[in-house]
């Protein structure tokens, strides 16, 4: 089956009982035994659930693995795949990663004696060095939130095996629809599938995809032992929302890409941050593994300063100041103290985070009414 079909029909099929068509919302926290064990595959809530069943089957097709477990929050997800490994291992992530997956290494995982290190992955070369005996995970973000640097998943699959690591990607920016990492040699994909594949900002919701049955089989154990379940009425939002996830994302990549060129030509705007921009250093890693650039732009400003960016983000109309992307409507954002606030300023400017940046959650508009609202926001601001 192909993409737009899978959207669609993986998983879903008509309820036996009544015909009906959607995936019914199973708001039930227990079920009925026949007798003592006897019953439906399905004892409690938190253990299983059918509309829950039919996301993670869709899910898992999705991402062309075996198995999905959804968790409450992308951060729960990560959460789940954490607990996985024990006091002393050591997890090696991007070093741009989303502030709240370093936080919850750094600020709660390593009270329990796991390791948090961090490197930049776009030379996956440098990588190598990196790994020690206690190295058991590599944590991938490609496209990287919010820098956009692209990670060459192949590349990294490829050093991590050959020592024994195993490697999870965070797919949040991608959406299976633009890439599909376990095709590309990863153990585990995970989504905070709050962004793309719900698709319109109305639930928080994690998942974590694999074809290793060990890891899924641990995975499922761990959702069901801590108990960090989505609910049935958020499991059918999201499988609704997937139905649409290829038209939603094509769109937002087609208007993402126009902004990233208006932004390139702005004499306000000194750099922008845009895989499918052939100047981008990854530009040819972004071409070989995902079919297109996606609809996250960042960009900083000659006039580099905190208020210049405030300007601009209280000057926008249609795109709206917000934490979060991927839904249909556009959000813009100031990571320095949004989105990445938790992580130490001397940290964030290494990376080139600078308390100028800009960052775009391109949506599925008329992409003229977009760009005239960044350019009555720059107009602003005077270029230097
Ligand atoms: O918010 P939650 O569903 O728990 O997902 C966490 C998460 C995980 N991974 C990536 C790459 C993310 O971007 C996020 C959440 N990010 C935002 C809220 C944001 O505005 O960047």
């Amino acid at each position: 089956m192909k993409f737009g079909t899978k959207v669609i029909h993986a998983g879903v099929t008509p309820d036996p009982s009544t015909g009906a068509i959607m995936t019914p919302i199973f708001q039930t926290s227990t079920y009925v035994q026949e007798s003592i064990g006897v019953h439906k595959g399905y004892a409690y809530g938190r253990s299983h659930n059918p509309t829950r069943s039919a996301l993670e089957t869709n899910l898992a097709a999705l991402e062309n693995g075996t198995d999905c477990i959804c968790y409450a929050s992308g951060l729960a997800a990560m959460d789940a795949i954490l607990k996985l490994f024990k006091p002393g291992d050591e997890i090696l992530s991007t070093n741009d990663v989303y502030g709240g997956s370093h936080r919850l290494l750094t600020k709660i995982y390593d009270v329990f004696g796991l390791k948090g290190s961090f490197v930049d992955m776009s030379e996956a070369a440098s990588i190598e060095a990196m790994i020690t005996d206690q190295t058991k995970l590599i944590w991938v973000e490609t496209p990287t939130n919010p820098m956009l640097n692209i990670i060459d998943i192949k590349a990294v699959c490829e050093i991590a095996h050959k020592h024994g690591v195993l490697v999870c990607v965070d797919n949040t920016f991608s959406s299976p629809y633009l890439q599909t990492p376990l095709d590309l040699g990863a153990d585990m994909v995970t989504h905070s599938a709050t962004k793309y594949i719900n698709g319109h900002s109305d639930v928080v919701h994690g998942c974590v995809i694999t074809s290793n049955p060990e890891l899924a089989k641990r995975l499922r154990f761990i959702q069901n032992a801590a108990g960090a379940i989505p609910g049935p009425m958020d499991c059918f939002l999201v499988l609704r929302g997937i139905k649409t996830l290829h038209l939603r994302v094509e769109r937002s990549c087609q208007n993402a890409e126009k902004i990233a060129a208006f932004l390139v030509d702005h004499p306000a705007v000194s750099k922008v941050y845009y895989p499918g921009l052939a100047e981008h250093p990854n530009y040819d890693i972004a071409v070989s593994q995902m079919r297109a650039f996606g609809g996250m732009v960042s960009f900083d400003l000659h006039a580099n300063s905190y208020e210049s960016a405030e300007k601009i983000l209280s000057n926008t109309h249609l795109f709206a100041l917000a934490e979060s992307l991927g839904g249909v409507e556009s959000l813009i954002g100031h990571p320095a103290s949004m989105t990445h606030a938790s992580i130490p300023r001397e940290d964030r400017l290494k990376v080139g985070l600078t308390d100028s940046l800009i960052r775009l959650s391109v949506g599925v508009e008329d992409v003229e009414d977009l760009i005239e609202d960044l350019a009555k926001a720059l107009a602003t601001i005077k270029p230097s």
